[in-house]
């Protein structure tokens, strides 16, 4: 059976005052432990590199001294990069992206074995607001720090399959899936940073984690997908998120799951054949989709 070794590596919190190199040594050490048990491929969370800073109020010139990477490799990246090579694993990672020309967004990078920068992701579904909410206990303000993505959903050809990659709040849209597998991908990575509370109105807390796993699930059936998620979780000094951090195979059952809010490395050996029977019966795109009925999904 064709085996593809797939770790994901859940961040617990990255307070405010924690350096990127400290960051990205614990990215290091969940690196060596993913290819340690045979993984071709780790997955790390959304903005791996520093705190969830969109809960923050602060001017867009402060959020990019701080937290936003003007090249990748970046310095303080470069090791995480050199141990990928010398291991031969392939990973996903998220970070505040500066272009040259000074634009921002909410990306993921995969790399591949040879530790090249295969795939890029701009986050498309920014969830949160612009304006500042003083009367809430934190903001979301994704919609003040990035712009949305303008690169559309990818899958590359990479470690033998094809993978797509998503950011977060993209994993509870159904088109986010569809785009990708309509472009045959077997596998979608993802990373996120869920607050376990709601600011905009009293949802209860327990309903966090179970739509969570419940988009998962369902976007990696009704794709014959396998999807790799990684959480950061935990209380960033204070601020608590879920954690989670799951991989759901194309049956869409749950076949690992992180078991704290701390770093902890999760990892299935999976059978990449498991999706062909639902690719080619059920979910035969060929057969039995009827995209002529589904127009009003295009239109604003
Ligand atoms: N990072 C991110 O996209 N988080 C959102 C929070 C939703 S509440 C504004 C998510 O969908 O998990």
């Amino acid at each position: 059976k064709e085996r593809f070794g797939l770790a994901v590596a859940q961040m617990g919190p990255i307070h405010l005052n924690d350096s990127r190199e400290s960051t990205v040594a614990r990215l290091m050490e969940m690196m060596r432990e993913a290819a340690g048990r045979g993984a071709k491929l780790v997955v790390f969370p959304e903005l791996a590199l520093t705190t969830f800073f969109p809960r923050y109020w602060m001017s867009e010139e402060d959020a990019e001294a701080r937290f936003f990477e003007p090249s990748m490799p970046s310095p303080a990246t470069q090791p995480l990069f050199d141990l990928a090579l010398s291991l031969g694993i392939g990973f996903y990672l998220g970070y505040a992206e500066r272009t040259e020309n000074g634009r921002h967004f909410n990306t993921s990078i995969l790399v591949d074995e040879h530790a090249k920068i295969v795939g890029r992701y701009r986050k498309i579904h920014l969830p949160g607001h612009s304006d500042h909410k003083p009367e809430a206990p934190f903001q979301h303000l994704e919609k003040k720090f990035f712009e949305v993505g303008n690169e559309g959903f990818g899958v590359w050809p990479m470690l033998g399959t094809t993978i797509g990659q998503c950011i977060c709040n993209d994993r509870r849209w159904p088109e986010t899936f569809r785009v990708m597998s309509l472009q045959s991908a077997q596998m979608v990575v993802l990373g996120y940073n869920t607050p376990s509370w709601n600011i905009h109105w009293k949802e209860p807390a327990h309903l966090r984690m179970f739509h969570h796993l419940l988009s998962l699930q369902a976007n990696a059936y009704q794709n014959a997908l396998w999807i790799g998620a990684a959480a950061k979780c935990g209380a960033e000094d204070g601020f608590h998120m879920i954690g989670g951090s799951a991989i759901v195979a194309p049956s869409g059952e749950i076949v690992a799951q992180s078991q704290s809010e701390e770093d902890e490395v999760i990892f299935v050996s999976c059978d990449m054949a498991l999706g062909d029977n639902f690719r080619q019966h059920i979910f035969n795109f060929a057969k039995h989709r009827r995209p002529e009925h589904y127009g009003l999904i295009t239109e604003r």
